[in-house]
């Protein structure tokens, strides 16, 4: 509602600027704001006319001037085929609230400048794993309009024949409660929430101070953990119950066999399934529950036995999969729900391996890191090897100096390469080669908490503002004008592919979701109109249709967390 009712403040201008339900907006700036020491960066197309090079920021209120500038030299911005020019404004300090003003374009959309300006996004972004919740009710207190009933408790869940073991025949039925909801569907996949709750852990690891004092007006709020290891257990004790007891193999999914229809959690009451174990899931599991055994340690008194009981289920899933190593998911014939298959394991290994390392401390797990040769992508639900680095990076200074030494260069010499993509960008935007695939928001704020695991080693500032420029691309400084996060910034996708979004009833979209962004292979064609421009940044649609560039996903919202943690707390020196 907030959003729309902005947008339709703006009025009769942005209606001109609608071009089949996309904001091409000619000014554009990170829509929700930046803390006062950040750097500061909006875009202009000179396409659009542009016959100036001064630029200013303007009192959003008043419209009167604060500071004057001269936009930088034009140059090419392949992505969306533009010709941009780049106003710094970096040195704006003074909370308050602003947008840009360039004359003969409408202004930016308006964004803060404050301590503050990332709380309520931080916050929303968090909350939005609670709207995830499967098989509880989301109650008024919590949930406001969102509420719901409960949906999809899977107390009963049936041994798919895929799935099938000498103890746990075909048809089996087993109990798999709780867990969050993938995304826009309403399955629950291993491999995915493998990543989500290790970057969700990492952000408290990482970041206590910031991530662990959020609190979100969830049902567990005050039991004595931080809210955010509340919702992140949520989903643990739904994984935990993804193991087959008699062998410590995890499945790699539990789903309908197919698609739920646009209904609310309540009403798809198709029969579910476990499926398939996998070398995949299980490392992916071994990786978070092992994470989760160090992380929840520290609240032995408020959950007695819980890190124990996570460390022997990693163990027991590590073990699996050592005797299991090439299980790669395979698609039975009778199911159409999400893949999530992989066949490039040495990431898994390598992060199943850190992170038992890094809780036991055991040679052994050492042993089975290998190292040389890891990928430095951003992490993604395909690629863990980033996470294995960021849990390195972050553990340091306990390491052998050999390894420190090699995590060090691994981070830092992958940094630079980013900083000097950024630096020659015409939009100043660092962007990975997955940046305009499906779910590319993610890998763009992967590659940003790359550079910040890199600014927590070297303190090189530009490693730091190009994470920055990460957030302010998914906030709104790219070429469609519109922040990619559900009900934040002046212009957002108000129809996500969102099974509860769609169904609810509530005009707004539930809030605090990131979106995948735009993708120019269009693998939603058969469901969907073209999208309104085809060049890949601009290969977008908001419109509920679209899974390949408008669907919302537990493992694109992680990284946003992450990094809005991570920006609040570094962004405290000078610029
Ligand atoms: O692996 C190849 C890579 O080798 C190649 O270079 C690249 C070039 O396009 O493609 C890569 O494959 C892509 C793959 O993701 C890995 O990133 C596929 O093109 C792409 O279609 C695939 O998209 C995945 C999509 O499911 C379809 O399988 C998304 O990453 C993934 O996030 C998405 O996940 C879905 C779940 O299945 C169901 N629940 C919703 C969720 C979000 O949309
Ligand atoms: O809703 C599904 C989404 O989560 C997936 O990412 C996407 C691709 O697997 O599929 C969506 O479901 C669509 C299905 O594939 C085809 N029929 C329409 C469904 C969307 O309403």
């Amino acid at each position: 509602m907030h959003t729309y009712l902005q947008t339709m403040r703006c009025g009769v201008l942005w209606t001109l600027a609608l071009v089949a339900g996309t904001v091409q907006a000619e000014l554009q700036v990170n829509q929700v704001g930046f803390l006062p020491l950040a750097a500061k960066w909006a875009a202009v197309s000179v396409g659009s006319g542009l016959q100036t090079n001064a630029f200013a920021v303007v009192n959003a209120a008043t419209g009167a001037t604060v500071q004057e500038g001269l936009l930088r030299p034009a140059a090419d911005w392949a992505p969306a085929g533009q010709r941009i020019r780049l106003a710094d404004f970096s040195t704006l300090q003074t909370p308050g609230h602003y947008r840009i003003r360039v004359a003969g374009q409408l202004d930016s959309a308006p964004f803060e400048v404050g301590g503050g300006a990332y709380e309520a996004l931080s916050k929303g972004v968090m909350k939005a794993y609670y709207f995830a919740r499967a098989g509880m009710p989301l109650e008024v207190r919590y949930a406001g309009v969102y509420a719901r009933q409960a949906g999809h408790p899977d107390t009963e869940v049936r041994v798919h024949a895929s799935a099938a073991s000498a103890l746990r025949p075909a048809g089996t039925v087993i109990a798999s409660p709780q867990g969050w909801y993938d995304a826009g569907d309403y399955n629950k996949y291993i491999v995915n929430s493998g990543i989500t709750v290790g970057l969700l852990l990492a952000a408290y690891e990482h970041f206590p101070q910031i991530a662990g004092a959020w609190q979100v007006n969830i049902p567990e709020q005050g039991n004595g953990l931080p809210d955010v290891l509340n919702e992140v257990a949520w989903n643990v004790d739904w994984m935990l119950s993804m193991q087959d007891p008699a062998d410590g193999g995890v499945y790699h999914k539990l789903t309908n066999l197919r698609f739920d229809g646009e209904v609310m959690p309540d009403a798809a009451t198709e029969p579910r399934y476990v499926v398939q174990k996998t070398t995949a899931a299980t490392l992916d599991f071994a990786a978070s529950m092992a994470m989760a055994s160090r992380i929840y340690a520290q609240y032995e008194a408020q959950r007695p036995g819980y890190a124990r009981q996570l460390l022997l289920a990693a163990q027991r899933a590590f073990a699996w999969a050592g005797a299991h190593p090439q299980v790669f998911y395979v698609q039975p014939a009778d199911v159409v729900t999400g893949k999530y298959e992989d066949q490039q394991l040495a990431d898994e290994w390598a992060w199943a391996a850190t992170e038992l390392w890094l809780t036991t401390k055991a040679p052994r797990y050492r042993r089975q890191l290998d190292l040389a040769g890891l990928s430095s992508a951003p992490p993604s639900w395909q690629d863990v090897s980033g996470m294995a680095w960021m849990s390195l990076a972050q553990h340091i200074a306990a390491l052998p100096a050999a390894d420190a030494a090699q995590v060090r260069q691994a981070l830092q010499s992958n940094a630079q390469h980013y900083i000097a993509d950024w630096q020659a960008s015409a939009y100043r935007l660092a962007l990975p080669p997955t940046a305009f695939h499906w779910g590319g928001t993610s890998a763009v704020l992967g590659e940003g908490m790359l550079l910040v695991a890199a600014y927590r080693l070297s303190g090189e500032r530009a490693a730091l503002d190009a994470a920055q420029s990460a957030v302010d691309y998914v906030l709104g400084r790219n070429p469609l004008g519109q922040s990619l996060v559900t009900g934040f910034g002046t212009h957002s996708p108000l129809h996500p592919h969102h099974r509860s979004s769609r169904a609810d009833g509530v005009e707004a979209p539930v809030p605090g979701f990131v979106v995948g962004g735009p993708n120019p292979k269009q693998q939603d064609k058969a469901e969907c109109p073209p999208y309104p421009s085809a060049p890949p940044a601009l290969a977008y649609v908001d419109d509920a249709c679209s899974y390949a560039s408008n669907e919302v996903a537990i493992n694109w919202n992680a990284p946003m967390v992450y990094l809005l943690a991570a920006l609040q707390a570094l962004t405290s020196s000078a610029h």
